[in-house]
């Protein structure tokens, strides 16, 4: 059986050399860790990676097994100090390296989900010479057995973590086409054709001429237009990383907080007929056609001495920065007031709905009083989050605005976390500087060749080319045990 997929040759990426002054951080220790969440489940997992691996396996199955990789044997662990005590019944899976996640001889003892049976099978893989796994030590070293560059262990852990369809498929699409990583190493293969004639004419001015500077400083400026075209397009599908922030705003008691409870179909905040019931900033997320959307409640606006309430207000205030979209709450049957004009003057966000809420107190068919002055510059959404009219509308409205920044999740759509995001945006410094250097024909050409190689620097970066410690302790730190 091949075991999800790990068995095919010819994928690796080439294994990693560890920069300079990066301790290795022992390859040849063997690694273990529970795979699988805490908790009561059904299958617990013990993951096993290193050249130990299938030794420590022999000695805690209850029987001996022949060990062909990719087959999976089902048997019982017991203590090899104790024989006949036996832990658990389990399924026992061998890959054999490099034909494994992590490029090494791996065994996976699937159990039952019981924290306690999974700690004793751990317990004894560590007596038998494993050592525990760090976070994302397994990533890790598939990374640095070259089975996936650095982008694609990124998206393992984007994966992981993915609290959207959206971003899990964005994860998936790099894991799987390395949709990132190839588009770079297209671009490193470019730069390298523009460096290579440049050095060849400082090397040897005699036999080569110098390439037309026009023309090189032409074909830089493109190259750094394409990064950021780039980082353009990737800025569109963060709203699948970090979700889509909708935050309910509006004077005390216009029902923020019956909406927040409402649209998450959840009793999540509480709700009184007081004025200046809620005082924190209240958080939670829905899933919405795919994509995470959080929804923020905030502290009514209105001149308070309430030092809390007040407390409360500036907290509004930081909520709104932070949000895509704003949802200003206004009580229907009272229509609006001269505060709730001058603070939607104060929302300079492009999605801003109003919403008149307890319309279940209006006649059904009269409209909001006095709306006028600000209707027909704002969508206006009728509902009552009492009896539930008109939420499908917000719903609607959330979706739309989602559409309109221009989300793509498609096969080779990519997506950027801080640190590639920060790596591209030096790239695009670096080849716009090669290129105002190479457009001025005093400067000498080999100060081109500078910022060039910088800019090939960042893509290893990204890549994952000659690593350091720290980048890799960046990466892999924020993973949780057992990836
Ligand atoms: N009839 C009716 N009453 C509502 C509706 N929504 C909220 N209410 C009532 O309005 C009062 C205030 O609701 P809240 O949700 O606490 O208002 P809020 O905007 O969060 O108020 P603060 O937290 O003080 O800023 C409560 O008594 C709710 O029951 C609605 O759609 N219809
Ligand atoms: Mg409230």
């Amino acid at each position: 059986v091949d075991l999800a997929g790990y068995g095919v040759p010819g994928q690796a990426v080439g294994s990693v050399q560890l920069n300079e002054g990066a301790s290795s951080d022992g390859l040849d220790s063997t690694i273990a860790a529970i795979a699988t969440a805490p908790g009561a489940a059904g299958v617990g997992v013990i993951r096993v990676s290193g050249s130990k691996a299938w030794q420590i396996a022999q000695r805690l199955f209850s029987k001996s097994v022949a060990m062909v990789p990719g087959r999976f044997y089902h048997g019982w662990i017991h203590d090899p100090e104790s024989p006949e005590t036996l832990i658990d019944e389990v399924l026992l899976l061998v890959f054999k390296a490099p034909h494994s996640f992590t490029g090494e001889d791996v065994i996976e003892i699937h159990g039952h989900g019981s924290d306690v049976v999974c700690q004793q099978v751990l317990q004894l893989c560590l007596a038998q010479g494993a050592r525990h796994a760090e976070p994302g030590e397994f990533t890790k070293r598939a990374f640095l057995n070259g089975k996936i560059d650095l982008t694609q262990a990124e998206s393992v852990m984007d994966l992981v973590s993915a609290q959207s369809t959206a971003q899990a498929r964005l994860a998936t699409a790099n894991l799987k086409n390395r949709s990132l990583s190839q588009q770079l190493q297209e671009l490193y293969t470019r730069l390298v054709t523009l460096q290579a004639p440049i050095v060849a004419s400082i090397d040897f001015p005699d036999e080569v001429d110098e390439p037309d500077r026009n023309q090189l400083a032409q074909q830089l400026r493109t190259e750094s237009q394409w990064v950021g075209d780039l980082l353009a397009r990737a800025q569109k599908n963060q709203v699948a990383r970090q979700g889509y922030r909708v935050v309910l705003l509006g004077r005390p008691n216009a029902g923020k907080s019956a909406l927040f409870n409402a649209l998450l179909a959840q009793d999540r905040a509480i709700v009184t007929d007081i004025p200046g019931t809620t005082r924190d900033v209240l958080t939670e997320g829905f899933d919405l056609d795919g994509v995470r959307v959080t929804l923020v409640d905030t502290a009514g606006i209105r001149d308070s001495d309430s030092h809390i309430e007040v407390l409360g207000m500036a907290r509004t205030w930081m909520a709104l920065d932070e949000a895509n979209a704003a949802l200003y709450v206004v009580d229907a049957s009272q229509g609006l007031t001269a505060e709730d004009t001058a603070v939607l003057s104060r929302l300079t966000q492009q999605s801003v709905a109003l919403v008149a809420n307890k319309s279940d107190l209006l006649a059904s068919d009269s409209p909001p009083p006095a709306w006028a002055s600000v209707t027909n510059q704002l969508p206006v959404v009728r509902v009552s989050a009492q009896t539930g009219q008109g939420l499908s509308a917000i719903y609607q409205w959330i979706q739309l605005q989602i559409q309109q920044t221009g989300l793509e999740v498609s096969q080779g759509a990519i997506a950027l976390n801080a640190r590639q995001q920060d790596c591209l945006q030096q790239l695009a410094r670096h080849l716009q500087s090669a290129a105002s250097t190479a457009g001025q024909s005093t400067m000498p050409l080999d100060m081109v060749t500078v910022p060039l190689t910088d800019a090939l620097r960042q893509i290893d970066q990204i890549l994952g080319n000659d690593p350091t410690e720290a980048v890799l302790d960046s990466v892999f730190a924020q993973f949780c045990v057992g990836k």
